[in-house]
């Protein structure tokens, strides 16, 4: 197993280089390029000035002696075009010209040396809360879904709510000025089924797993989050019936789970041990986190310790030490912290010391049942 701390890039992070460099036993920096809209072409160069930052150490680092690097062998997230879902063309392009974009970005990833890349399969927006910094007991603050919230939204309040900057939810990557997308997409979705959006699946991972294997760069889908279907659109990658269907679209070891057990344990059917151990052999990466099942399907998102919440987080890191997990791992939203919220000022889930204690606790387990 390798550890992992998601970064989002000089000037795009809180928390610095030298910061992940610091926990112990850290080794692998999960980037991206953030600036790169779905269906772009990353570009070799950028690629290299991005792994060359995060692998590096400067004359400044020699000087106070320090030797320990990281490698950037993992991408989260090449994000997946809505053309591709939809299986035509909209917001101007084709599913076919974003697919061939996907295929030269993992290539030129694979080239670079990146072993996964991870994606997800969600509709219109990633993973939605309705409250970023809610109070918990102990005086930090957490990711918060009140299912209260979402059940009085319709996709058209949703989009009246954006436009005059009010409303309750937050979805990244839905800033304002892509209002005008969020309506066509709306309507782009109207009728799809989740059979479509499988079919569409297939085609897309049929197209792109031969040069995952050609690269040597393993696919990992990250599980819809919250895991089940919002505002009438089709979710595929929730429960355990719908990771084995993925799974078998396309039969190739390159295309795999970036499991998620917080996102996927949003779920309160979900069963996160059963599911580590079922698709071990297909798991290229995995997120280990804690949230806790409040009344009414609303959850707290809450410390990595398996007492702080629902989520059986010993018995995962139980599962994979027994396995001798192979793949990449890090913790996930972290609680802010220790006033982050007024000194750092992270991006909501991704402070420092949160996440830094969930490596602990993720790599203490490991120990002593690698032991
Ligand atoms: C997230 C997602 O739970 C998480 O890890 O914060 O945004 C995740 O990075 C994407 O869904 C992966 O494509
Ligand atoms: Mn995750």
């Amino acid at each position: 197993m390798k550890m992992g701390f998601r970064w989002y890039g000089e000037g795009n992070d809180t928390v610095s280089l030298d910061d992940i460099r610091q926990i112990p036993g850290v080794q692998t920096v999960v980037w991206s390029l953030h600036h790169k809209q779905a269906g772009e072409v990353w570009e070799e160069a950028e690629i290299a000035a991005e792994i060359a930052t995060i692998t590096g150490l400067t004359d400044e680092h020699r000087s106070r002696g320090v030797t320990k690097t990281l490698d950037a062998e993992v991408v989260e997230s090449v994000n997946v075009h809505e053309s591709i879902k939809l299986g035509t063309t909209v917001l101007g392009m084709s599913r076919d010209e974003a697919i061939a974009n996907y295929v030269t970005t993992i290539e030129r990833l694979g080239r670079a040396g990146v072993k996964v890349v991870c994606y997800n399969f969600m509709p219109v927006f990633d993973w939605l809360r309705t409250d970023l910094f809610h109070p918990l007991p102990d005086g930090s603050t957490a990711l918060f879904y009140d299912q209260k919230v979402v059940d009085g939204l319709t996709p058209e309040k949703l989009i009246a709510d954006m436009a005059a900057g009010t409303g309750a939810l937050t979805m990244p990557g839905w800033e304002p000025e892509r209002l005008a997308h969020f309506a066509e997409l709306n309507e782009a979705y109207q009728g799809v089924t989740h059979g479509d959006m499988y079919a569409h699946y297939k085609y897309f991972l049929d197209a792109v797993i031969p040069t995952c294997e050609e690269y040597d760069v393993k696919l990992g889908v990250h599980p819809d989050d919250p895991a089940f279907d919002l505002f009438g659109w089709p979710r595929v990658v929730s429960t355990k019936d719908d990771l084995a269907t993925v799974l078998s679209l396309n039969d190739s070891v390159y295309n795999g789970l970036t499991l998620c057990l917080g996102s996927f344990s949003s779920n309160p059917e979900a069963a996160a041990v059963d599911a580590v151990r079922t698709f071990m052999d297909r798991i290229h990466f995995t997120h280990v986190r804690n949230i806790k099942h409040l009344p009414g399907g609303s959850f707290t998102e809450v410390g990595h310790r398996a007492s702080e919440g629902s989520v059986d987080t010993i018995g995962i890191m139980k599962a994979y030490a027994e396995a001798g997990f192979t793949g990449y791992v890090r913790p996930d939203h972290g609680r802010h912290l220790w006033d982050e919220n007024t000194t750092r000022r992270p991006r909501p889930g991704y402070g420092l010391y949160d996440r830094a204690l969930g490596t602990q606790y993720l790599l203490g387990l490991w120990d002593a049942f690698r032991s």
